[in-house]
């Protein structure tokens, strides 16, 4: 197994209890810019190269580009995910020792991008059963500065305790998503004052991280620069494959495909799934 190092400082326990309570948090500088430097120039050459499992989410084309797995076709994703602190992170805040990697996913929304991120919770976009894809989450990561301005996250806090499912929402007009028989989020642009909503000015190398429970969005790119965001999906405990209707069809692709060859109700083990021991570095 791989291992993870972490500096002890930069995931406090003030920073998990405020995960735990809000289902969301900001850490400041929890990824060194060495990283976000190498990883930058990569997000640029994947969304003018892109791989069999992306996606561009907008109406125009370029405007807003989904990129999955990157780290599976190239080498700057795959140095970032074994080297920087990213999955150290999640462990932290899932007060876990291990942890395994899901998958990365790429949002850039270029200036000008018309396209809001709609409402939504990760949770039934994933094939996945068992308690960890129920406590499943996200890093998203900053490599530019960010304001809502130019498409910051929002987040409702505390939605992760809903104990509610919602349907997948498409990020455009795709119907991938149209046909199922579940609730959907409410609706939270026109009763914002009956929620919480927390968003951040974010610097590069500042990330976000949400329970796969929790409501969250983003609106259009306003501003005249670049929002490239990395989010990551870690997780710890009890996965298996679950391949529902309505499950995003990359993931159950990589799920089932060589080399991973994961069939219905198995685990989530193989290649593409490592896994990382994660070293707390004392306080310095
Ligand atoms: O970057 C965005 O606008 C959306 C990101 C998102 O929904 C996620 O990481 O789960």
């Amino acid at each position: 197994m791989n291992t993870l190092k972490i500096p002890a400082e930069t995931v406090t326990e003030a920073h998990i209890q405020a995960y735990e309570r809000d289902g969301v948090v900001c850490i400041k500088n929890a990824i060194p810019m060495e990283f976000i430097e190498i990883v930058r120039p990569a997000a640029d050459w994947c969304r003018q190269n892109p791989g069999p499992y992306d996606r561009d989410i907008a109406r125009e084309e370029g405007q807003f580009y989904g990129g999955q797995y990157m780290w599976l076709r190239n080498e700057a994703f795959k140095n970032f995910l074994f080297k920087s602190p990213s999955g150290a992170v999640a462990a932290r805040l899932l007060r876990s020792e291990t942890i395994q990697l899901y998958y990365d996913f790429l949002l850039t929304k270029q200036p000008g991008a018309s396209n809001p991120t709609p409402w939504h919770q990760d949770r039934l976009y994933y094939p996945l059963s068992g308690n960890g894809a129920d406590s499943l989450l996200s890093l998203w990561i900053a490599l530019d500065p960010v304001t809502l301005d130019s498409g910051g996250m929002e987040y409702v806090a505390g939605s992760h305790k809903w104990q509610k499912l919602y349907a997948p929402e498409a990020f455009n007009s795709d119907s991938r998503f149209n046909d199922l028989d579940i609730q959907r989020v409410p609706d939270i642009d026109g009763n914002r004052d009956d929620y919480r909503i927390l968003s951040w000015d974010l610097a590069p190398g500042d990330c976000l991280v949400h329970h796969v429970m929790t409501v969250h969005g983003s609106p259009e790119n306003h501003a005249d620069v670049e929002r490239r965001g990395l989010a990551i999906r870690w997780m710890t405990g009890e996965v298996r494959y679950d391949p529902r209707p309505g499950t995003v069809p990359e993931q159950n692709t990589v799920i089932a495909s060589e080399p991973n060859l994961i069939a219905p109700g198995c685990r989530i083990e193989g290649p593409d799934f490592p896994k990382f021991r994660v070293e707390t570095m004392p306080f310095t």
